[in-house]
């Protein structure tokens, strides 16, 4: 129904267009081309300068709403610097946009078709050239280049003390793997991935380092100490999102990534300063993935290193959950089967 609505008001619009194009034709005969030529550049040139002061209002305006709506302070040490990096860019965008948007608009307005002037015939000129080429190639390489080493930075080793977190998404959630008191993740292989039988990962349960890791559906990372995280896929390209942290990773099937980072402020730490007590940091899928992408929304949380401590302790290693203690009574059975085997045999 919305479709077939959209539908008519396209075609209505598009009828309305083509009806006002006809009749200002029509006004053009009766009143004679050369009249009507410059009566519409007149108005279009009075538009233009309408649209700009409209449009500069609007730039105002919008600032204006959404001034309080932006991320607060960055969350992670990181972030400052490429919060700055953002500022930057801001900055030298802002001042390039007024300045060109404004003489564009006031060009046209200024330099209308008149009587009184002819157009000056100015085909080329190099040196302009090469000013209006070479300073924005500038701006450009300094800006990229402060970027790319930060994103070297985040991407590169991580320091030696860093712990080291397993982000897998999947359609449609997050699962984090610890690599438990060995400090050593397991070995995985895709095949081996079976929800059914505890083993959501693909853990392969012969390599005795995947028999302390921990499987997680939240985020739990340490105030003030760098987390690696490694990041990797179930089945197509998601994104781990941490807007707070100014972090931000493609999650590949195959091909894991990595990022690190150090959190500046725990969870309540950061309610306090942002006066909102439900603060709770996210964890979102930054790559459109599918119908449930919205649900992969996740919790990060940032505690102490106690905290941290008291909350890996409670939890169980998957390989426990893949292996449970044999019933008592499965032991005689299966000395039963051996024994009528044995006798099938003879
Ligand atoms: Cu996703």
């Amino acid at each position: 129904m919305q479709t077939f609505f959209i539908i008519l008001i396209l075609a209505f619009g598009f009828l309305i267009t083509f009806q006002i194009a006809k009749a200002s034709e029509y006004v053009a005969v009766l009143r004679g081309e050369e009249k009507a030529r410059k009566q519409t550049n007149r108005i279009n040139a009075f538009l233009l300068l309408a649209f700009l002061v409209l449009g500069l209002i609007g730039v105002y305006y919008c600032n204006e709403r959404l001034k309080g709506k932006i991320l607060g302070e960055s969350a992670s040490i990181q972030g400052e610097k490429i919060d700055t990096m953002l500022y930057i860019t801001l900055a030298i965008t802002g001042v390039v946009f007024f300045i060109t948007q404004i003489l564009l608009f006031w060009f046209a307005f200024k330099y209308q078709e008149s009587d009184k002037r002819k157009a000056y015939y100015y085909p080329h000129n190099n040196k302009l050239e090469v000013i209006w080429t070479v300073i924005p190639a500038l701006a450009l390489t300094v800006l990229v280049g402060f970027g790319i080493y930060y994103w070297f930075k985040i991407t590169g080793d991580a320091p030696q003390d860093a712990m080291q977190v397993e982000v897998t998404g999947s359609q449609f959630k997050w699962e984090f793997r610890y690599p438990g008191r060995d400090g050593v993740f397991g070995k995985k292989y895709y095949k081996a991935i079976d929800p059914k039988k505890e083993n959501p990962l693909g853990q392969l349960w012969d390599d005795p380092y995947n028999h302390d890791d921990i499987i997680t559906n939240e985020l739990h990372i340490v105030v003030n100490k760098p987390v690696k995280l490694i990041i990797g896929s179930k089945d197509v390209i998601h994104d781990v999102g941490l807007s707070q942290f100014r972090m931000k990773m493609d999650a590949v099937p195959g091909t894991p990534t990595t990022m690190w980072f150090t959190p500046k402020f725990t969870t309540r730490e950061m309610a306090e300063k942002s006066g909102d007590p439900d603060f709770v940091y996210e964890i979102s899928c930054d790559q459109m993935c599918g119908q449930g992408h919205f649900g992969m929304r996740g919790i990060v949380i940032v505690e102490t290193q106690e905290e941290f401590d008291r909350w890996i302790i409670s939890k169980k290693p998957q390989y426990l959950a893949a292996h449970p203690e044999p019933a008592p009574q499965s032991k005689p059975a299966a000395d039963t089967a051996k024994v009528v085997a044995a006798n099938l045999k003879n």
